[in-house]
């Protein structure tokens, strides 16, 4: 008997490769183990067979594949599903189109369209496939790519063309279980339209326990949709409405947890800032550790309380990929400070490595940083500082691009921006002479890193609902208003005449402060 379309579980989606079977293993073998280990649907894909191997694969396949009540779709070859009565077929770009195979096969059959981008996907909506697979979502080796790595908020960007289609997703191309769960949290798009499933060949093929390599993405899927995804992840859209006053009450608090708590506070910066950052944490009442060799991520992202990556100088990038993948794992903040990023495409292609990699719950740029991160064409940059007049609708800007990367998003000038998505605050505090020392803006990176320790920290029962629990606006605020304030402080100063008695006071000014001077000082304004 035939499944039908509409009881197919994509959740685990095996496509066959038989020559990347480790030595001596046996792949009818290895397709029953995948089996047993949670694959709920198996393409048969054979590039190098003759008809008779394929039909005699096929036929072998779906014996198996019958036992587990698992469909069995075929790759490309109409003629062979037709043969064996298989559920379906997957057709790539180059193959038959849909609605000619749609003629050919029996009514129901399943019909999957790969797509690279958007493109195909529209294509394959207006002519009735049934399912896309979208790849190549990371690198792979399994197979020539004709296309570029879309990466997973490509990956999102697309799903959105499939709202209220009914047509089903999954995600292909380098998936393995070490980054399952970003993929599938990745992945959702800003309207909330997230995977089925995902498909992988190698992690499951390749091996030597096909069983044990299954069952560990069928676990990952499961968990993943054992809660709905939540838009954006480090949203505040379950606390009550914010007013100027509750944001300036829960930053002062937040100072408090610093002083009280000390939070270990992981940065890994650039060689211009490092010492000043690490001054600036300490100020604060916290502790710092700047760290950079891949080999001590692991153990940092179990004591740290947040981690900041700011790419003022790219040294280790393979450092700041692996601290990322702890701190997502371990549900430790990630502050992302993409300095310079328009400035070179090596930048840039490094902060979207970065962004596809882990999951920020705060980003943080000028108008020229966000502009490039968000491709947007309205603000260009130049070298690390931003040029022209900035963003027409910034409240808008900032609060798109929240929704966008799923974080809450500060846009720095010389009135600050912050979003999580639903609620814009604009910040009004500052001095000059900010811009008249190298570092203030990495400063503001490290006091949010600081804010959003605490405010990880004082949520007691961690859910897996979110990747960070924990107020990240507030901690987003806290950090800006830390030295924003502090700086109208230490300008104020008798003993300060530029910007070489400035920065010294600018640290005694964030060691001095105080929830009430946040309170009297602090100028927030809540406008969306
Ligand atoms: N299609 P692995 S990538 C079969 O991008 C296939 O459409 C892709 O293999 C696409 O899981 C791919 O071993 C190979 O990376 C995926
Ligand atoms: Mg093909």
């Amino acid at each position: 008997e035939r499944i039908t379309v509409g009881s197919i579980d994509y959740s685990l989606y095996l496509v066959t490769g038989r020559d990347l079977l480790p030595v001596g293993k046996d792949y009818l073998e290895t397709l029953e183990q995948s089996l047993q280990g949670g694959v709920t649907v198996v393409q048969i894909r054979e590039k190098n067979a003759d008809t008779a191997e394929f039909l005699k694969i096929a036929l072998e396949s779906q014996t198996i594949c019958r036992r587990y009540k698992v469909p069995i779709l075929i790759n490309d070859r109409i003629d062979i599903a037709l043969a064996i009565h298989a559920d379906g077929v997957h057709l790539g770009q180059t193959d038959m189109p849909v609605s000619m195979a749609r003629s050919l096969l029996p009514k129901g059959s399943i019909i999957g369209v790969s797509c690279n981008t958007k493109e195909h996907i529209q294509t394959a909506v207006e002519d009735g496939a049934d399912y896309v697979g979208i790849g190549a979502v990371w690198g792979t080796l399994t197979k020539a790519l004709t296309s570029p790595i879309i990466g997973v908020r490509g990956v999102g960007e697309m799903l959105k063309s499939l709202d209220g289609t009914g047509v089903r997703a999954v995600a292909i191309g380098g998936i393995k279980s070490t980054n399952a769960l970003r993929t599938l949290h990745g992945t959702i798009s800003t309207t909330g339209h997230a995977l089925d499933g995902i498909a992988v060949v190698s992690d499951i093929m390749n091996s030597a326990d096909p069983l044990a390599s299954a069952r560990s993405l069928s676990s990952t899927i499961r968990a993943f949709k054992s809660y709905s995804a939540q838009v954006p992840s480090a949203s505040s859209v379950l606390s009550p409405e914010h007013t100027a006053e509750s944001i300036k009450t829960s930053v002062s608090s937040l100072l408090g947890i610093i002083k009280s708590l000390k939070p270990l506070v992981h940065q890994i910066t650039n060689t211009v800032v490092t010492n000043q950052s690490a001054n600036a944490t300490l100020a604060l009442g916290a502790s710092p550790i700047m760290a950079t060799a891949s080999a001590e991520m692991e153990d940092l992202s179990r004591v740290s309380g947040a981690l900041l990556v700011n790419m003022g100088t790219v040294t280790d990038k393979e450092g700041m990929l692996l601290a990322g993948h702890h701190a997502n794992l371990h549900r430790k903040p990630i502050i992302f400070d993409p300095v310079g990023v328009g400035a070179t495409t090596f930048r840039r292609t490094v902060a979207n490595e970065l962004l596809n990699a882990w999951q920020a719950s705060v980003i943080k740029g000028n108008a020229g940083e966000l502009g490039a991160l968000a491709n947007s064409e309205e603000v260009k940059a130049r070298g690390v500082d931003s040029v022209g007049k900035g963003f027409a609708d910034p409240a808008s800007f900032v609060k798109q691009l929240a929704l966008k990367e799923r974080c809450v998003i500060i846009l720095t000038g010389i009135t600050d921006y912050v979003s999580d998505g639903s609620t814009v605050i604009k910040l009004d505090n500052g001095h000059e002479l900010l811009a008249h020392i190298t570092g203030s803006g990495c400063m503001v990176g490290t006091c949010v890193a600081v804010f959003c320790a605490a405010a990880a920290s004082t949520v007691e029962v961690r859910t897996d609902k979110k990747l960070v629990d924990g107020d990240m606006l507030s901690g987003a605020i806290g950090g800006v208003l830390a030295v924003t304030v502090a700086s109208e402080l230490a300008a104020a100063r008798p003993d300060v005449f530029g910007p070489g008695t400035f920065l010294p006071a600018l640290i005694d000014e964030l060691y001095n402060l105080t929830p009430d001077k946040v309170i009297e000082q602090a100028k927030v304004e809540v406008i969306e």
